[in-house]
């Protein structure tokens, strides 16, 4: 399990988990408490049946965004321009910080992995930096 973030604009977040075995797990999250923001809009990425698939390849210039692998596994790697880290996720109870200025890409997905994700704004295609230079430009000037 992931025990400490290295890379700047990240963090870990802890579902609340109640284990009704053998009768199956109840978890939650609660906007602006365990979830550090207004929920405004969530995603789900599913069907990973490519094993070469990878995605992600951006950072945000404002949206602040938690990501969790509610089944399976993959790895998100994060580069904050200076440190980068790699976070095998496998449990469904934890979810990692998107933070703005955060280069993130995600690969090695299992084929039953479902990925979760909820955001604090709805999608804006200029809140994107898809270029690793003009990310590096960018975290510099602001
Ligand atoms: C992120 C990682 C973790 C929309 O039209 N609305 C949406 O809300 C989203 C999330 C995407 N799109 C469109 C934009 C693209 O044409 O869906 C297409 C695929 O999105 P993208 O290539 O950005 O997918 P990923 O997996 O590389 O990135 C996604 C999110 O876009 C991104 O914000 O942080 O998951």
């Amino acid at each position: 399990m992931i025990k400490n973030i290295k890379v700047k604009n990240s963090g870990i977040v802890k579902l609340q988990f109640f284990d009704d075995f053998p009768d199956g797990n109840l978890v939650i999250g609660e906007s602006e408490r365990n979830i550090p923001f207004k929920i405004k809009r969530f995603y789900f990425i599913d069907y990973l049946f490519n094993p070469k698939a990878n995605r992600g390849f951006h950072a945000h210039k404002k949206t602040e965004q938690i990501i969790f692998c509610i089944n399976g596994s993959f790895e998100l790697n994060l580069d904050d321009g200076h440190d980068k880290q790699k976070i095998v996720m496998t449990d469904p109870h934890i979810g990692i910080r998107l933070g703005p200025k955060l280069w993130h890409t995600m690969k090695k997905f299992s084929r039953d992995c479902v990925i979760l994700v909820v955001a604090n704004d709805f999608y804006k295609k200029s809140d994107y930096i898809r270029d690793y230079q003009e990310f590096l430009r960018y975290i510099k000037t602001k």
